[in-house]
């Protein structure tokens, strides 16, 4: 089974699927193995990414990873540069909210050459910005005008227009460390008028808030910051 089809199947059958992002900056060799045993034990895959990586980093820190536990490490790059190998699949990223060809098109295409001759498994994922109350970093980087949160038709033509276009995973992004995370309003319409996995991250600080993710429909949920800082509110 591939790693797309354990997701679709966990949603399938509303498992519900926890994600810790890493980010490799800020990712610390000495304090790794600490870090990894104090994951929530829900935890079903770690993320490794963000906007801004120094080069050859996102590597060492998948390497230390797949080291420390046996969880799939799935790669949730800023751009090319942060392939590795070492990890067991990728979120080819779109980021369909915005109308900017580097981050639609141009950084996909400079990854190929990192990609095609390794074993990675390539998960077709479309990418909404949502605005989460203050501008992230995947704001500044991409160059692109989150989604307004109100604007729920508009979110949810544009995570079909995903789904028609072929991606199989719909990921609805606040941005690191947003103020707001995405609404439950916004995952239910969004869910409802899908059929693949949904994918919700962003400002998610709470176990209350996580459960409300899910309660909305979020088939895997990202949390980042709030593990990175030890302030999850469990
Ligand atoms: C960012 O959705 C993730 O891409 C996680 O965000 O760091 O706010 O948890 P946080």
């Amino acid at each position: 089974q591939s790693y797309l089809e354990e997701i679709e199947q966990a949603a399938y059958e509303k498992r519900k699927l926890l994600a810790v992002l890493i980010d490799p900056d800020k990712f610390e060799e000495a304090t790794a193995s600490l870090f990894i045993r104090k994951l929530p034990k829900e935890t079903t895959h770690i993320f490794v990414g963000g906007s801004t990586v120094e080069e050859g980093r996102t590597c060492e820190v998948v390497k230390a990873i797949k080291n420390l536990c046996g969880l799939p490490v799935i790669l949730f790059p800023g751009d090319h540069s942060q392939i590795s190998s070492h990890a067991d699949a990728l979120l080819f990223l779109s980021l369909i909210s915005g109308r900017n060809p580097e981050f639609l098109i141009e950084q996909q295409v400079r990854s190929v050459e990192k990609i095609r001759n390794t074993n990675l498994e390539i998960i077709p994922t479309g990418y909404i910005l949502i605005d989460g109350g203050r501008e992230t970093s995947v704001q500044k980087v991409s160059n692109t005008i989150p989604l307004a949160q109100n604007d729920i038709r508009q979110i949810v033509n544009t995570a079909l227009a995903g789904q028609y276009s072929g991606k199989k995973l719909i990921y609805l992004e606040a941005g690191s460390g947003a103020e707001k995370p995405v609404s439950s309003e916004i995952i239910k319409a969004v869910k409802k008028a899908l059929n693949i996995p949904v994918i919700v991250g962003g400002g998610i600080r709470s176990a209350q808030q996580l459960q409300l993710s899910y309660e909305a429909g979020a088939d895997l949920v990202v949390i980042g910051t709030a593990f990175e800082d030890g302030s999850f509110d469990a």
